[in-house]
């Protein structure tokens, strides 16, 4: 078994911020055993967001997608811990927030406002080079 420490980057989306949910999924993150390593609020800028996304370019959502996370602060998070890469995802819950698990930030406390999946409240990297891509971008 190992016990190696893996850090993924966690972003709480301008609607997860604008309906005061920062706490509420901290605390999750949290509950479940995770280190916050260190956060900061910013508004994200185009720049940033289209390299962050870069792996969505040419899809039909990105421009929306990239507009959607600079209509407001959002506040990315370092989060350390044994598997916290996967274990971040699962507290997450499946893109669309409609269909997310209940006992999921996504399942629990996000839904179709309107705007299809993408209004979900969190980001987490999805495997180890883009969490070490990602914090890179977010934290330098
Ligand atoms: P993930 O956040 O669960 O990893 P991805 O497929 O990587 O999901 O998509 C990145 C983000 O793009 C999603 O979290 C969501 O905000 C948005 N998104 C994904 N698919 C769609 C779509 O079909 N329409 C609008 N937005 C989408
Ligand atoms: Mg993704």
């Amino acid at each position: 078994m190992t016990t190696e420490i893996e850090e993924t980057l966690v972003i709480v989306k301008p609607d997860g911020v604008a309906r005061n949910l920062t706490g509420e999924i901290l605390r999750r993150i949290e509950a479940k055993g995770y280190q916050l390593v260190d956060i900061r609020m910013l508004l994200a800028d185009r720049e940033l967001l289209e390299k962050h996304y870069a792996e969505h370019e040419g899809k039909p959502f990105f421009e929306s997608l990239v507009e959607f996370m600079q209509s407001g602060p959002v506040i990315a998070v370092r989060v350390a811990g044994h598997r916290v890469i996967e274990g971040f995802r699962s507290l997450a819950g499946s893109t669309d927030p409609s269909s997310a698990a209940p006992g999921t930030i996504r399942g629990d406390l996000g839904r179709d406002w309107g705007l299809a999946v993408q209004q979900n409240l969190v980001h987490g990297s999805d495997a180890p080079e883009s969490a070490a891509r990602e914090l890179a971008l977010w934290f330098g």
